[in-house]
């Protein structure tokens, strides 16, 4: 039960980043992309939630409505996920790409940095029509992994601290969500002092540079905020910032989300006591949301101007300058930069 479809817009994220340069190990070769926005062009036996002619957006989690996972009511990694044991096909085994004869992998059942691509009938949302496609694409991944992870994974508080570790697409999306959640206070980090405008234009409260201090950075936010914050979130996808990060979450009432992502052969020494004495860990894809119910309803929710997804878009290029978008996101320069066919 696939769908054809044309892509018109994807954005550029760390992630395809990552697998381009091995920190994710996927099967190689791939066409990587994630983060797109589309029309059908045709579908197949069986398909009965999208038609030709739909706006629509991939989904890079699918929901199949029938697994353990989407029957649970928190979590989102439906069981025919292609991130955790990706095998870089479709659900059949089969890839849809070939070059010269041979056959080309799948990224998470979507591969958007491509005029057409292929995807489960589970893999895709159907979308507002009078959506614009160059900016709802940052909803198939930065928006809603960002924004989710802090109202729907972290569940931020009013009134609360929270601090915030990688200011790219998907930290600044963490800060929408934690000043749409109520938060007094939110910290933002990071090491390129270029980020820090947008950040506040977002609802930053403060801004730091950890190499602006000789104390570790932790020891600084615990001395700001009377021993922690309440929800620290770690969008970069380091360990060191991610042990950071932990450690600046309150020992007995933090909790601390993990969005970034690691590099696979990397693993981290842990005390025990670190969440003995009452802190939370926890972590998600995509912000946590059922994609194929969510990615309609957030689509919506920015027809209704109830967040900003403009301020995320510093560049927009043709796709053939896809090579200099990579170039923006490793200088720092871009926050995304959007493709466009
Ligand atoms: P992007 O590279 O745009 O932003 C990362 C930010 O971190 C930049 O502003 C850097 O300057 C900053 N930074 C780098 N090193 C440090 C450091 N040592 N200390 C402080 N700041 C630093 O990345 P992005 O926003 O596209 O993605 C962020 C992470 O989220 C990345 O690891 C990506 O793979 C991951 C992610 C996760 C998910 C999910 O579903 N959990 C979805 N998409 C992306
Ligand atoms: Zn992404
Ligand atoms: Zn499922």
């Amino acid at each position: 039960m696939s769908t054809a479809g044309k892509i018109v817009a994807t954005g550029i994220c760390r992630s395809d980043d990552h697998v381009a340069n091995g920190t994710i190990a996927i099967p190689l070769p791939v066409i990587v992309g994630h983060e797109a926005a589309g029309i059908v062009e045709s579908v197949g036996e069986g398909v009965t939630t999208v038609k030709p002619g739909d706006k629509v957006i991939p989904l890079c989690i699918p929901q199949c409505g029938k697994c353990r996972i989407c029957k649970h009511p928190e979590s989102n990694f439906c069981l025919k996920n292609g991130v955790g044991k990706p095998r870089g096909t479709m659900q059949d085994g089969t890839t849809r790409f070939t070059c010269r004869g041979k056959p080309v992998h799948h990224l998470s059942g979507i591969s958007t940095f491509s005029q057409y691509t292929v995807v489960e009938e589970d893999s895709v949302a159907k979308i507002d029509a009078a959506a614009p496609l160059e900016k709802v694409c940052l909803i198939g991944c930065a928006f809603s992994t960002g924004y989710g992870s802090a109202v729907k994974i972290a569940k931020v508080t009013q009134g609360s601290t929270c601090a915030v570790f990688g200011l790219g697409g998907v930290g600044l999306s963490v800060i929408i969500g934690c000043k749409a959640a109520g938060a007094a206070r939110i910290i933002a980090v990071d090491i390129n002092k270029g980020k820090f405008a947008k950040a506040k234009e977002l609802g930053a409260t403060e801004c730091i540079n950890p190499q602006d201090y000789k104390k570790p950075i932790q020891e600084v936010i615990m001395e700001m905020t009377d021993g922690g914050v309440d929800f620290s979130f770690e969008v970069i996808g380091r360990l060191d910032t991610l042990m950071a990060a932990l450690l600046s979450c309150h020992e007995a009432c933090g909790t601390i989300v993990s969005v970034g992502i690691p590099p696979d052969s990397e693993t981290l020494p842990f005390n025990p006591l670190l969440l003995l004495t009452g802190r939370t860990w926890k972590g998600g894809i995509l912000g946590g949301f059922k994609m194929k119910d969510s990615v309609p309803k957030l689509v919506a929710d920015f027809m209704a101007k109830k967040f900003p997804l403009d301020p995320l878009i510093t560049n927009v290029l043709p796709f053939e300058k896809i090579n200099e978008g990579f170039d923006l996101l490793r200088s720092g320069e871009s926050i995304r930069t959007v493709l466009t066919f």
